[in-house]
């Protein structure tokens, strides 16, 4: 094969960074790959990520053992990736428990960089949750214990090391954490192989096939990529029979929201949110989804005639990133009964019963000094050593989060609170949007918007996070600790 110039530039320059990265313990490449990314749309099978078996299980506990290592894996069509993955893989296995049931993770850092681990969405005590400062040193191992006493929700598992959160799951330190609930089995909703998760990413790759990470102004503004990922697999296909399927869709990427929408403009039935099954189904046309949201989604292909394609569209995205993946009906299915119009108990939270309301403030710090620009909350940078909320056990707050609208910038924060899952109770001064109804531990806030959250305090007592989703905004400090005391 004959390089033109600009390609064998790219490549050289590839090389070298990919030298200097090397001594970081990363492997980014630079220049964007020259090939047209559309001709790999629809090309390949979705793939799943396959359920981690436990090493071993007694009457209370699932033992696992999950080992972080690189590996060289295929991405994009005969080209290798350098990634970081759980058990090598990109996304990591999944993990399945079952509610009430304890989980140990023994993790094991063979990586060349120090890493933590954090339970997206867990009821975890405070020495598992995945402190940023509480590493895992090259070499050397952790288990992480899961109480499970959270209701059955898709939840994941991602790195959350201190100011290296971004780099890290940009190389593919994620997976998913399925709690399964005995209290679903009877809703009659589709199982197994029918029960399929959707993790969207996105990356940019170097013509090496190695990624490449561009993070804006600093490595602040947050990393987008160009080619748009589904377990992995850029713009799959995916082989469905004629008849109901769920999704459970995770956007999973550093600081791209994915909007997923049927381009054929049939509603997509949600059922659940972060925190699980909501009280009813509810029909959207889309779902906007900001990093680490999960929303779980039915879609039923029994009315279409075998051969049907349908596009999974993105909505907030342009060019090749406006779509995601496409369904193609290849087989006939089941005559099914509908799915039931009562879901779950949800009871709401009384905004009387709330202790106290706190402000917080999501904004930007800009000085004349380098770096620039740093992202806040309440005005400060995150130290680990401070609190910025004292919780009493058992407390019922209302917590007010405030984007501070700072000209035309894009500043979407995603706000992740830790230990706890809340009911939203306003967004701007209006009621929360269709699809953010249920229980969620994560709140979208673009430029200016606010929000009321409610939420009860219980679990367990220790040292908690509240931050900023876009990872490069995480590591770049708008991350704050409370204490449940
Ligand atoms: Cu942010």
């Amino acid at each position: 094969m004959k390089r033109t110039r600009r390609e064998m530039l790219a490549v050289g320059a590839t090389t070298l960074l990919a030298a200097a990265a090397g001594r970081n313990g990363l492997h980014f490449g630079s220049g964007e790959i020259p090939e047209d990314l559309a001709k790999w749309k629809f090309s390949k099978p979705l793939r799943v990520p396959p359920v981690l078996s436990p090493v071993r299980i007694d009457a209370k506990t699932d033992y696992y053992e999950i080992t972080q290592k690189e590996a060289d894996v295929e991405l994009l069509p005969e080209l290798h990736t350098r990634i970081w993955g759980y058990e090598g893989m990109f996304p990591g296995p999944t993990i399945k428990a079952r509610r009430g049931r304890r989980t140990i993770v023994r993790q094991t850092n063979q990586l060349p960089h120090k890493t933590v681990v954090h339970l997206h969405g867990g009821v975890t005590e405070t020495d598992s949750d995945g402190f940023p400062t509480d590493m895992i040193m090259p070499g050397e191992s952790r288990s992480y214990v899961y109480s499970n006493e959270g209701r059955g929700a898709t939840l994941w598992y991602h790195d959350h090391a201190m100011d290296r959160t971004a780099q890290n799951l940009y190389m593919g330190l994620a997976g998913l954490y399925i709690i399964e609930d005995e209290s679903e089995a009877g809703l009659g909703l589709p199982v197994a192989e029918y029960d399929v998760p959707l993790i969207l990413q996105d990356r940019s790759f170097g013509p090496d096939g190695n990624f490449v990470y561009h993070a804006g102004r600093g490595g602040r503004m947050g990393a987008h990529g160009t080619v748009v990922l589904v377990n992995g697999v850029p713009w799959p296909r995916f082989a469905v029979a004629r008849r109901k399927y769920r999704f459970r869709i995770l956007n999973a990427s550093n600081a791209t929201v994915f909007e997923p929408a049927l381009q054929n403009g049939r509603p997509l039935i949600q059922i659940a949110t972060d925190g699980g099954l909501l009280p009813m189904p509810i029909e959207c046309q889309s779902i906007p989804l900001a990093m680490a949201e999960r929303t779980d989604v039915v879609a039923d292909f029994s009315e279409y005639p075998i051969g049907t394609q349908i596009v999974l569209s993105n909505l907030s995205g342009k060019g090749p990133q406006s779509e995601i993946m496409r369904f193609e009906v290849a087989r006939d299915g089941p005559v099914e009964n509908p799915i039931p119009q009562k879901l779950s108990n949800m009871e709401p939270l009384d905004p009387k019963l709330a202790a106290r309301t706190r402000i917080f403030e999501f904004g930007i710090s800009v000085e004349f000094k380098i770096p620039p620009l740093t992202w806040t909350i309440n005005g400060k940078e995150f130290n680990p050593k401070a609190s910025l909320a004292q919780v009493e056990y058992g407390q019922v707050e209302i917590w007010h989060l405030k984007n501070r609208k700072f000209g035309s910038l894009e500043m979407i924060h995603p706000v992740h609170i830790h230990l706890i899952n809340f009911q939203i109770l306003e967004r701007n001064g209006e009621a929360p949007k269709p699809w953010e109804r249920g229980w969620k531990d994560t709140v979208s806030l673009d430029n200016g918007e606010e929000v009321k959250l409610i939420m009860k305090f219980d679990g367990y007592r220790g040292r908690y996070l509240m931050h900023c989703h876009n990872l490069e905004h995480e590591d770049h400090s708008m991350m704050a600790r409370f204490d449940v005391i």
